[in-house]
């Protein structure tokens, strides 16, 4: 094994468990005739193979016990049951033990087809996970809307911030060849409920919108449409422009909007039901409204609105900030965007990051979450590990998201939650979603190693349930991925392991001390270049008196952009939960933390804390030996060395870096960096992976 099987692998069965089950799966009935069921099908006859070692004999109708029912709601074998169908909407599905015509039948079913697959990637889920199933009555259904990967991968096939090989879309080859690898891309995303994907790179390239690029579209679209999995694709802003040889790309102007309206009708005359629009503008040097003085609702609704008559959406991010805004970055997509609210279309969604910074290790909510109640907002996460260790570190992000999601927005009031910020449709039917930048390349193991599978897996089911726990899906994931046996302690890694990386990398609220441009290990010295808030010690500002962001009223006043509950507990460093203490206060190394230790220990302690844990998952890896494959296990060894060597360099090197600011002595028992400061200054990593270009 290497991977390649995600959480698909279907292990054949143990006797017990086979014996179990058998009476319960004898026979299959299902319109084979429809793409998605025959997908549905081939999915549940390939599992039921692996898991039972011979074919799941399919039949016409039901003849006797045990007959597994993949089908509609408007089927005929199903009048006369009274099942929750209303409740489905059009994703969700049931899985039903009942008796049809004297025989026990489990019922499959959704309101479409596509709800009848991801029931049937759920019923293979209670097998692969030894559930019973001889008395189901389960009712699923999506509380998002859209739910999709982005993809920051480019048309020469590199990935921006990507650590898994190159770009799955190999567009040289396209559209003639349809790599088989594309369609079991599009079973994993069905499995875990993804419905959509943004094949390109928000930093966006026009070329894709080429009549000769959209046939290559069109041919990833054909084998994703049976999976319910729609493409979408980024848009550049100056594409009327580059493509269209006009002069402007002035929201305003008719030309442009004719240019416009022209190659979105164009798309779907090729892609009938192509997704829609992704647009990161007047971001990063991005090009986008505001360079003829125009809004980001101004650029958006004209895009919009082409899109509108196909029943397309367009995803707007707010991940804004420009050289001109001498303020806090914290601040600016609130500012830019919160008065806007109400001037968008509705078929826009305004896509807003986790934080307010850039997908780091622990930030605080968006305050865009909650303050924006007639418009759409749909989250994003970033899937791929920039910021906590690339793929080589283990970090289960299931418990950074399920934080996020929890979170009180306390807007409108108390127990608005972020996940039900997002999961609210301003009004009926608007639309719902979040996106998860995807950590997916041409690697065998997809993700670039074998634990970030699970953040791919734990993206899908909180974007079908923001709600979701992400120790139980830590727990499915572990037992699909690793077997039963290693459930329970591959679960109690991941279930520590992020918190582990804020601490070797920037405990107590501490954010962006990456190193320069690739992100790849410590830079918290960093403050020579262009942008002041490209600097790390932007972020830290570490003085002789101290440390820390002051946000407060006495500083940026981010803090005041939050609901005023929040202000109250986050304003003062004594209630303020710690975790985030640096990131709104100004305090002094002596201050005392929680623990009675002061700050400037504190600060020492937590980053031998985060080794320690990098240490001990070492230790329950190492007793995993031979309960699981040795080629997976291996690789996870090593890698799990590489984040230990790369854990210490964070902790020496941020040691040595604020020792020689803060001037005071290590607490007893916490040895000195193994170097000076000079020496992990002088490290550079020219060839980092995932580089922008
Ligand atoms: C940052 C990445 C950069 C992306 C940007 C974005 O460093 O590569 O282009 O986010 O989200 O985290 O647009």
């Amino acid at each position: 094994e290497d991977g390649y099987d995600l959480w698909l692998r279907y292990q054949p069965l143990e006797s017990s468990a086979k014996a179990r089950y058998e009476p319960l799966v004898t026979h299959l009935v299902a319109p084979n005739a429809r793409p998605t069921i025959r997908a549905a099908t081939d999915e549940l006859q390939r599992g039921f193979k692996a898991m039972f070692g011979y074919d799941l004999v399919q039949r016409e109708t039901l003849m006797g016990n045990g007959a597994v029912l993949v089908t509609r709601a408007d089927s005929p074998n199903l009048k006369g049951l009274d099942l929750p169908f209303a409740k489905l909407g059009e994703e969700g599905y049931l899985i039903r033990t009942a008796v049809i015509a004297g025989n026990r039948t489990t019922i499959i079913a959704g309101n479409s087809d596509v709800g009848t697959l991801y029931g049937v990637f759920r019923f293979l889920k209670l097998l692969q996970t030894g559930q019973p199933i001889d008395n189901l009555d389960i009712v699923d259904a999506p509380k998002l809307k859209v739910r999709v990967l982005n993809h920051w991968d480019n048309l020469d096939r590199h990935v921006e911030r990507g650590y898994a090989g190159q770009s799955l879309w190999d567009w040289q080859k396209l559209p003639l060849h349809k790599d088989p690898r594309y369609t079991d891309y599009a079973r994993a995303n069905a499995s875990i409920g993804i419905n959509g994907t943004v094949l390109t790179n928000v930093n966006a390239n026009a070329d894709i919108l080429r009549p000769d690029y959209l046939q290559k579209v069109k041919a990833l679209a054909e084998v994703f449409r049976p999976y319910g999995i729609k493409v979408y694709l980024t848009a550049r802003f100056s594409a009327p422009i580059e493509l269209g040889k006009l002069k402007t790309a002035d929201p305003l102007d008719p030309q442009v909007q004719a240019w416009w309206k022209a190659k979105i009708d164009e798309i779907y005359s090729v892609i009938p039901d192509f997704g829609g629009l992704l647009v990161k503008a007047n971001s990063e040097g991005q090009p986008g409204p505001a360079d003829y003085k125009r809004t980001h609702a101004e650029g958006a609704n004209m895009l919009a609105d082409a899109l509108a008559p196909h029943h397309g959406i367009l995803m707007w991010r707010a991940f804004v900030y420009a050289a001109e805004n001498a303020e806090d970055r914290h601040k600016q997509a609130y500012t830019e965007f919160q008065p806007l609210d109400g001037k968008f279309r509705d078929n826009v969604l305004v896509q807003v990051k986790n934080g307010a910074i850039d997908f780091q290790p622990r930030e605080p909510f968006h305050p865009l979450f909650g303050a924006m109640p007639k418009t759409p907002l749909m989250m994003e996460f970033q899937i791929t590990k920039e910021y906590l260790g690339f793929a080589t570190h283990l970090a289960y992000l299931g418990t950074m998201w399920e934080e996020v999601l929890e979170a009180d927005t306390f807007r409108p009031k108390k127990g608005s939650t972020v996940a039900k910020v997002i999961e609210t449709p301003v009004d009926a039917g608007a639309a719902t979603g979040m996106a998860g930048v995807a950590n997916i390349g041409s690697d065998r193991n997809w993700s670039g190693s074998q634990f970030d599978q699970a953040n791919w897996y734990a993206f899908g089911r909180f974007a079908w349930d923001p709600d979701a726990k992400a120790e139980a899906i830590a727990r499915d994931w572990a037992a699909m991925t690793w077997g039963r046996e290693a459930a329970d302690p591959v679960v109690r890694m991941m279930m520590g392991s992020r918190e582990a990386v804020v601490d070797y990398m920037t405990p107590l609220g501490l954010a962006h001390l990456m190193a320069t441009g690739h992100h790849y290990g410590p830079g918290p010295w960093v403050s020579d270049l262009a942008r002041p808030e490209w600097n790390p010690v932007y972020y830290h500002k570490a003085d002789a008196a101290g440390i820390g962001f002051d946000r407060t009223a006495k500083g940026s006043d981010a803090l005041s952009q939050y609901a005023p509950e929040v202000v109250k507990a986050w304003g003062s460093p004594k209630t303020i939960p710690e975790n985030l203490l640096l990131w709104f206060h100004h305090l002094p190394w002596d201050y005392r933390t929680k623990s009675g230790r002061t700050l400037w220990d504190e600060l020492v302690t937590r980053y031998d804390a985060g080794v320690d844990v990098v240490g001990k998952m070492q230790a329950d890896w190492a007793a995993l030996r031979g309960k699981v494959d040795e080629t997976r296990w291996a690789e996870v060894r090593d890698f799990l060395a590489i984040q230990h060597a790369e854990a210490t360099w964070w902790r020496d090197a941020s040691i040595a870096y604020f020792q020689s600011i803060s001037k005071r002595p290590l607490p007893a028992g916490h040895k000195p960096p193994a170097h000076d400061l000079e020496y992990y200054k002088a490290i550079s990593n020219p060839y980092a992976p995932g580089q922008g270009k």
